[in-house]
C-alpha cells in the first residue's frame, strides 16, 4: 500500500499547532524531576523512618506526586461529556466577502485552523460511544481575528424553542435522579415524560428515532449550526445563515441492533475510528455549506427563521458549498485539549453576529458560566488548547491560576498612565459591532404564535425517508417507549405521534400493544401561563408546503467510496493464496482496510505454505465491528471454519445487519453451512450474486466493492432475518 501522508505532515502550516508547541513536553532522553525541577534518584520507594517503618512526613516527592494525582480529575461536562476531538484546517473556496466580512471567508484557498470535538449528549465520560443520541459537532476556527466556535450537533433541529427549558430537558434525558440509571440511554420515564408534554420536541424526535442517532462514524455525520446566524458585510447590511457540514465519505449510520452489540464489544468504537483514520492519513474531510436568506425575506416562509426546531429545507434555500474542513492530526493529550477546550457560541468574529432564536440567546449565557465550574474559573481562555491565535489585550486581570503577566501601571479605560492602551477598534480595524437591529418591543415573558406548529417539519422529516428508514423509526419508538415504566406516557406519546402520521402512531401502537389514542384533545403544552387563554399555547395544525425532501434521507447520500471501510477476512490454515491475495490487495487499492480474522493469534499457513500474519482471532473480533466480509477459497480453511461457531456467527450477523459479503470456492461452501446459505439456496435463489442482497458468491472484486459501498442491502429486512 503507498505511504499515505502521515497525522503529523500538516503541522508547519497550522499555525495554532505551532502555539500549542510552546507548551509541549517530552520526557524522552531528560531526567524524572519533581513539579519543581529537583532530579529525583528513587521513584520507586517513599521515605520511611527504617526500611519497614512508617512513611515520613518530609517525604516532599511523595506528597507532591500524590497530591497531584488525588486532584487529577476535573467535573465532566454537564452535557456532551464523552468526546473525541482533532486538529485540522478549514480551507475556503468561495469568497463570501458579498455577505461577511469575517476575514477567515474571504479569500479563497485562506486555510485556519481548526479543533473539532464530536460528542453524545447523555452519557458520561466513559459511557458508550454508539447510544441512540445526538451528537455534539463543536468547531472552533482559530482566526486572525479571534476564536469562532460554530458549536451545533449532527441533527439540524432541536428538542426545545428556548433555553429556559434546557436544564428541564438535560434533568429528563440523564440518568434519572433517585437511582442514577439509565446510562446514556434515553429509554426511560422521564425522558419520555416529558417530550410527552412538550409536543415542540416531536420534530426532533424523529430525528433522534432515526438511524442519524446511531452513525456508523464521526466522519460519516452532518453537521449543522442550527440556529440561524446573521452574516455582516462591509456595508453593514446584514442577511440570516444557517451552516452545514457534509460529509465526504457520505452520511452513514449502523442499526439498533449492532448499535447496543458494539457498545460492549467496543465502547470506544467511534473514538477509535476517528483516531485509527487520522494515524492512517485517511483524514475525515467535510464541505461546509450555507443557506443564506436575504433579510427582507425574513417572513416569507410557512415556519419562524428563529425557531430551533424547524429546519429551511434545502428544496426552498439551497445549500452552497463554499469550503473543505480536513482533520488530519490527533491531539497529543487527551486532556489537556479534547478534556480542557472550552466551547461557546458566543465566540464569534466581526461579521458574524446571533439571531434572536431564544435558544441561542440563552446559550450565549451558559457556557462561559459552565467552564468556572469545569475549568475552575475565569482564566481558561489561557488554557493553550483555548487561546486564540489573535493577539490578546485587554484590563481583566489577576484570578485563579493567571499565567499572564500583564505589565505596566495600568489596567482599566480610559487610562492615561498606559497612553490609553490597550485602544478599542474602529469598525475598519476589525472592532466588533453588534448588528444595529431594529427593536421596539415591551418586555414580556411569551413565545410567538409563529413558534406553535410543532408537528408539520416532524412529518416532512417522515415522510423523506424510505421505507427501511422508517420501519428503524418504528422500530426504535417500541424500544425506547417499552422500556418504560408508566403506560400512561406511552399512551401520552403516541398521542402525539399521532399528529405526526396516523399510521405511524397505529405501527407503534399495534407494537405497544395499546389502542390508538385519538389526538389529545387535554391542553399539550404545559408552559400555559396562570392567567394565558390555553387555547392560545395549544400546537397549530399546519401543512408543510413541502412533501417531502430529498437531503433529509440517508439513503440519497452519496454510496462513491469503500475508502476506510472496515472488511474482514475469514481465514484459517490452507487459505488459498490467489483467491485471498487478488481479493485484499482490490480492497486495500480501493481504500478500504482488510484484517485476517483466524481461529487462532500469530500466522496461518496458506495452501502453498506462506506465512500469513493474524489481525484478530474470533475471540476479539466481531462482524459488528466490520463493513463487509469476505471468506476466500481453500478446502482445509474451509472445513476449519465449518468447526468454529463464532465464525458462523460472523456471516449470520452480517447478513442480519444487511452488510456486503463475499465468499469464494470453498468460501461458497462454508457460507452454504450457516443459517445465511440455507436461507439463500431456499428464498433468493434467484437473486444469487446479484446485488439487490449483497451476497456474492464469486471472487468479483469489483462487484464487491460496488457492494461494500452500497453499505447496506436493506432488501434482506424484507425477507426477513436470520438469527444471530
Ligand atoms: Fe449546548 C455543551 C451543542 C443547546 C448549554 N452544547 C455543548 C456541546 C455541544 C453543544 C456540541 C459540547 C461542546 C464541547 O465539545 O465541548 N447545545 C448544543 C446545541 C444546542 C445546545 C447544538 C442547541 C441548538 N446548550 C444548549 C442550551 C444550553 C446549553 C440551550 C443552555 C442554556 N451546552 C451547554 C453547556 C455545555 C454545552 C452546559 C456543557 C459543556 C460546555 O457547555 O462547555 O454550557
Amino acid at each position: 500500500m503507498a505511504k499515505k501522508e502521515t497525522s503529523k505532515t500538516k503541522e508547519i502550516d497550522n499555525l495554532k499547532i505551532n502555539d500549542l508547541a510552546k507548551n509541549t513536553e517530552s520526557g524522552q532522553g531528560e531526567f524524572l524531576t519533581t513539579n519543581h525541577g529537583l532530579r529525583i534518584n528513587d521513584d520507586q520507594n517513599s521515605l520511611k523512618a527504617g526500611e519497614r517503618g512508617a512513611t515520613l512526613l518530609e517525604d516532599f516527592h511523595f506528597r507532591e506526586k500524590i497530591t497531584h494525582f488525588d486532584h487529577e480529575r476535573i467535573p465532566e461536562r454537564i452535557v456532551h461529556a464523552r468526546g473525541s476531538a482533532a486538529h485540522g484546517y478549514f480551507e475556503l473556496h468561495e469568497s463570501m466577502s458579498k455577505y461577511t466580512k469575517a476575514k477567515f471567508l474571504q479569500t479563497p484557498g485562506k486555510q485556519t485552523p481548526v479543533f473539532v470535538r464530536f460528542s453524545t449528549v447523555a452519557g458520561s465520560r466513559g459511557s458508550s460511544d454508539l447510544a441512540r443520541d445526538p451528537r455534539g459537532f463543536a468547531v472552533k476556527f482559530y482566526t486572525e481575528e479571534g476564536n469562532y466556535d460554530l458549536v451545533g450537533n449532527n441533527i439540524p433541529v432541536f428538542f426545545i424553542q428556548d433555553a429556559l427549558k434546557f436544564p428541564d430537558l438535560i434533568h429528563a434525558v440523564k440518568p434519572e435522579p433517585h437511582n442514577e440509571m439509565p446510562q446514556a440511554g434515553s429509554a426511560h420515564d422521564t425522558f419520555w415524560d416529558f417530550v410527552s408534554l412538550m409536543p415542540e420536541s416531536m420534530h426532533m424526535i424523529m430525528w433522534a428515532m432515526s438511524d442519524r442517532a446511531i452513525p456508523r462514524s464521526l466522519r460519516m455525520m452532518e453537521g449543522f449550526g442550527i440556529h440561524t446566524f446573521r452574516f455582516i458585510n462591509e456595508n453593514n447590511k446584514s442577511v440570516f445563515v444557517k451552516f452545514h457540514w457534509k460529509p465526504v465519505l457520505g452520511v452513514h449510520s449502523v442499526t439498533w441492533d449492532e448499535a447496543q452489540k458494539i457498545s460492549g464489544k467496543d465502547t470506544d468504537y467511534h473514538r477509535r475510528d476517528l483516531w485509527e483514520a487520522i494515524e492512517t492519513g485517511n483524514f475525515p474531510e467535510w464541505n461546509f455549506g450555507v443557506q443564506i436568506v436575504a433579510e427582507e425575506d425574513e417572513h416569507k416562509f410557512d415556519f419562524d427563521l428563529l425557531d430551533p426546531t424547524k429546519i429551511i429545507p434545502e428544496e426552498i434555500v439551497p445549500v452552497q458549498i463554499i469550503g473543505k474542513m480536513t482533520l488530519n492530526r490527533n491531539p497529543d493529550n487527551f486532556f489537556a485539549e479534547t478534556e480542557q477546550v472550552a466551547f461557546h457560541p458566543g465566540h464569534i468574529v466581526s461579521g458574524i453576529d446571533f439571531s434572536n432564536d431564544p435558544l441561542l440567546q440563552g446559550r450565549l449565557f451558559s457556557y462561559t458560566d459552565t467552564q468556572l465550574s469545569r475549568l475552575g474559573g475565569p482564566n481558561f481562555h489561557e488554557i493553550p488548547i483555548n487561546r486564540p491565535i489573535a493577539p490578546v489585550h485587554n484590563n481583566q486581570r489577576d484570578g485563579i491560576m493567571r499565567q499572564t503577566i500583564n505589565t505596566g501601571q495600568s489596567s482599566y479605560n480610559p487610562n492615561a498612565t498606559g497612553n490609553g492602551c490597550p485602544f478599542q477598534a474602529g469598525a475598519a480595524d476589525g472592532g466588533f459591532v453588534s448588528y444595529n437591529e431594529r427593536i421596539d418591543a415591551r418586555k414580556v415573558r411569551a413565545r410567538s404564535q409563529s413558534f406553535f406548529d410543532h408537528f408539520s417539519q416532524a412529518t416532512l422529516f417522515y415522510n423523506s425517508q424510505s421505507e427501511t428508514e422508517k420501519n428503524h423509526i418504528v422500530d426504535a419508538l417500541l424500544f425506547e417507549l417499552g422500556k418504560l415504566e408508566t403506560e400512561a406516557i406511552r399512551v401520552r406519546v403516541v398521542g402525539m405521534l399521532t399528529q405526526v402520521d396516523k399510521t405511524l402512531a397505529e405501527k407503534v401502537a399495534e407494537g405497544l400493544g395499546i389502542p390508538v389514542p385519538k389526538a389529545p384533545e387535554e391542553p399539550m403544552n404545559q408552559s400555559i401561563p396562570a392567567d394565558g387563554d390555553p387555547m392560545k399555547f395549544q400546537p397549530i395544525k399546519v401543512e408543510s408546503s413541502l412533501k417531502s425532501s430529498a437531503a433529509l434521507s440517508m439513503e440519497n447520500t452519496v454510496k462513491d467510496s469503500i475508502k476506510t471501510r472496515q472488511v474482514a477476512i475469514l481465514a484459517a490454515d490452507g487459505i488459498d493464496d490467489i483467491s485471498l491475495n487478488t481479493m485484499k490487495e482490490a480492497l486495500e487499492a480501493a481504500g478500504a482496510q482488510t484484517k485476517i480474522i483466524a481461529p487462532h493469534l500469530g500466522f496461518i499457513a496458506t495452501a502453498t505454505s506462506k506465512q500469513i500474519k493474524v489481525d484478530q482471532s474470533f475471540l476479539t473480533a466481531a462482524s459488528v465491528l466490520f463493513d463487509a466480509v469476505y471468506v476466500p477459497d481453500g478446502k482445509r480453511s474451509a472445513t476449519a471454519l465449518k468447526e468454529e461457531p463464532d465464525a458462523i456467527h460472523f456471516i449470520n450477523e452480517a447478513y442480519k445487519h444487511c452488510k456486503a459479503i463475499a465468499a469464494d470456492g470453498s468460501g461458497v461452501d462454508f457460507i452454504y453451512l450457516t443459517a445465511v446459505g440455507v436461507k439463500i439456496q431456499n428464498e433468493d435463489k434467484a437473486d444469487k450474486n446479484n446485488l439487490a442482497t449483497g451476497v456474492l458468491l464469486n471472487r468479483d472484486s469489483k462487484e464487491f466493492i460496488n457492494a461494500i459501498a452500497q453499505h447496506r442491502f436493506w432488501e434482506r429486512e424484507k425477507r426477513g432475518k436470520v438469527p444471530a
